[in-house]
């Protein structure tokens, strides 16, 4: 195929594939491409590194088969911009000049410079053999996070790009590319420099500092998978649960995208099973290269229901059969269960929300944002042992931690990294399709997830939206309940008084306050007094009576014994969580609240998050410190989330 064909291909795929195409435009990278000055030369350089073939598995459940994992040593140089050297060293076995890694990985894991943030660029190379060499086979390669620009080689050539992590991205391996039964080169170039139109964007504060609410950790930071794929392929698969009521007969939607990866028609028949019930999906003739949709529905009478308390499950398994063979299948969990707004209350499955939950970062202090399942469930096991029912994460968290959010019946807010992005960059018209393009994947790729309650579409982007604002909010609530309209869309917004009531909110359904009255003081020191956050969350419900309203944030830094009064103290952190936990308890139409963050995390150079005496680079709100020692605010938060109801009888609550 030739390369401009691919990039059409590939631009007309529904799912995550990159899109070199539509990237064309990308900002250009600033500066020169330099190996951050304090990283260290490679240390661990990779005299022998055989060829390696990928086992078949995968970190998470849910997925197509035929997928194997490009885990293991991987090759990492840092870009030190040598014109002429990328296609040099590609064709070339040597492995001089590079250094063993792990992936996932982040190549400045350990090191909290300011260089470090700034960022760089690197390569990643993994030399493989196919698992097998027949020839009616088509592979693919995906990266489940790459923080941030990718480019990708296969045997020297380019196969394309891609921008943003936290979303999966796959690329085609040309079968003219691939060296059947010899070794094959793939190499991708993270580029980790952010800029102000990226997601989280590269803002500078009034002193001429970056910003950013997070570290800036560059490299593979999820996994990545060889996949091989038998004429056809699942592109997307939605499974939407619609329970008109709780005792009713749930009818579960099935939209399946499929696509011929071969050069021949093929007739498709797709069938699945939902639990022991079997499904046909029907039948179709898909050209070659061609995507087809199939859309089917089934009656499940008397559901057991997913929820908080009883996280029900049911096993999906799809297969597709060309001609008279099984080619591909799929697994995936998902739940029975409704969402519904009414009245400014979120009732899941019939009960009012009044859920307790906490922030989180995929953060560790040895491996940066490339932490593995041992650790999730580490941080999972805090969450769930706190009373937590709800996680609010800035961007989508890695799948294995939404499969058990699913079975620990956790609930998401499930966000996209529309962090703080300013106006002029939000009205930049490629700036608001990236966007678009994260939700869209976002909902696409995750919507299984039963644990996935409200869609967000974004953090604090003003304070004072305007018609920039109010456009990105009505496209992206039309494309979310649009593409599902089983969830409600929602945004997190910093809770200033000044900001009064916003008809640029009028779409959502959900709006986040991040509530930081009587830490940080605001613009005019308009929240220093933490006694007028009641009578300002009332005028919150008063503006948008008809939405559910959370906090999406609350918290206060502490690493240290001292007075009460005094920010920055464990106490001061007990007695502010006491106090807005009480104010949150009397608020009888508040659908829950969230504290930012269970965890320590790195987040910029300079942070100090109003604590006067500091421990840059790490954010220190959390319950639990960067090192893992429950700070004395868990065991206080823990017991206030224990004793709370947090999910009510619609009826009694109306009373
Ligand atoms: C916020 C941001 C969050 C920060 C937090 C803070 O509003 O959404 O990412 O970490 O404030 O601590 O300032």
């Amino acid at each position: 195929m030739s390369r401009l064909r691919l990039l059409i291909v590939l631009a007309a795929a529904p799912l995550a594939l990159a899109t070199p195409a539509a990237w064309g435009q990308a900002t250009p990278p600033t500066g020169p491409v330099q190996q951050p000055a304090s990283t260290p030369a490679p240390t661990n350089p990779a005299p022998g590194y055989p060829a390696q073939t990928p086992k078949p598995g995968a970190l998470y459940r849910s997925g197509p088969s035929g997928r194997y994992l490009l885990g293991g040593t991987w090759l990492f140089r840092f870009d030190t911009g040598d014109k002429g050297v990328e296609e040099g060293w590609q064709r070339n076995a040597s492995t001089a000049g590079w250094s063993r890694v792990t992936v996932p990985n982040a190549w400045n894991a350990t090191d909290s410079s300011a260089q470090s943030f700034a960022g760089g660029a690197g390569f990643y190379r993994k030399d493989f053999k196919l698992p097998t060499n027949s020839k009616r086979y088509a592979w693919v390669v995906r990266f489940e996070s790459v923080n941030y620009r990718s480019k990708v080689w296969l045997n020297g050539r380019p196969l394309g790009t891609n921008r943003g992590a936290y979303l999966p991205f796959e690329l085609r391996l040309p079968a003219g590319l691939l060296r059947r039964g010899l070794t094959n080169r793939l190499v991708i170039r993270v580029d980790n420099r952010r800029h102000p139109t990226d997601f989280p964007p590269s803002n500078l504060n009034a002193k001429g500092q970056p910003t950013g609410g997070w570290w800036n950790y560059g490299g593979l930071l999820r996994e990545a998978y060889l996949r091989r794929i038998d004429r056809i392929d699942f592109s997307t698969v939605q499974v939407q649960p619609f329970l008109p009521c709780t005792a009713c007969t749930a009818t579960v939607r099935f939209r399946v995208t499929v696509r011929n990866y071969s050069d021949h028609p093929q007739r498709v028949r797709l069938t699945t099973t939902f639990g022991t019930r079997r499904l046909s999906l029907g039948t179709a003739a898909v050209g070659p290269k061609r995507f087809a949709t199939f859309v089917r529905s089934l009656r499940v009478p008397h559901p057991r229901l997913w929820s908080v308390d009883a996280p029900n499950l049911y096993n999906v398994r799809l297969a597709a059969t060309a001609g008279k063979q099984q080619v591909a299948r799929y697994f995936l969990r998902t739940g029975i269960r409704s969402i519904k707004l009414i009245d400014g209350h979120i009732l899941l499955n019939g009960k009012l929300l009044n859920v307790r939950g906490v922030g989180y970062h995929e953060d560790d202090p040895k491996l940066g944002f490339a932490i593995n399942n041992q650790i999730r469930d580490q941080q999972l096991r805090w969450i769930k042992d706190l009373g937590a029912t709800i996680i609010r994460s800035h961007y989508p968290l890695a799948p294995y931690t939404m499969e058990r959010a699913d079975q620990l019946g956790i609930l998401l807010w499930s966000e996209i990294p529309v962090y703080a992005v300013r106006t002029k960059y939000l009205k930049q018209r490629l700036v608001r399709e990236l966007a678009a393009k994260e939700l869209r994947d976002n909902i696409l790729i995750n919507g299984n997830h039963p644990s996935i309650l409200v869609w967000s579409i974004g953090n604090e982007l003003s304070a004072r939206p305007g018609p920039v604002q109010g456009y990105y909010i009505q496209r992206a609530v039309k494309t979310a309940h649009e593409l599902d309209p089983t969830r409600p869309v929602g945004l997190a917004v910093a809770g200033y008084p000044a900001a009064g009531c916003q008809s640029e909110y009028a779409p959502l359904d959900v709006i986040g306050i991040n509530d930081y009255f009587g830490w940080y003081p605001g613009p005019n020191g308009q929240i220093a007094d933490r006694t007028l956050l009641p009578d300002y969350l009332n005028s919150v419900h008063a503006c948008y009576p008809k939405k559910a309203i959370f906090v999406s944030e609350f918290g206060a830094e502490a690493n240290r014994d001292g007075p009460v009064e005094e920010k920055g103290t464990y106490e001061f952190q007990n007695d502010f969580i006491s106090y807005h936990l009480n104010v949150y308890n009397s608020l009888p139409w508040l659908n829950g609240a969230i504290y930012w963050a269970i965890q320590e995390f790195r987040v910029r150079p300079d942070w100090d998050g109003g604590d006067p005496h500091p421990n840059p680079p790490i954010h220190e709100k959390g319950l639990i410190s960067f090192s893992g020692v429950p700070k004395p605010a868990y065991a206080l938060m823990q017991k206030a989330y224990l004793a709370t109801q947090q999910l009510k009888a619609f009826r009694a609550a109306r009373k």
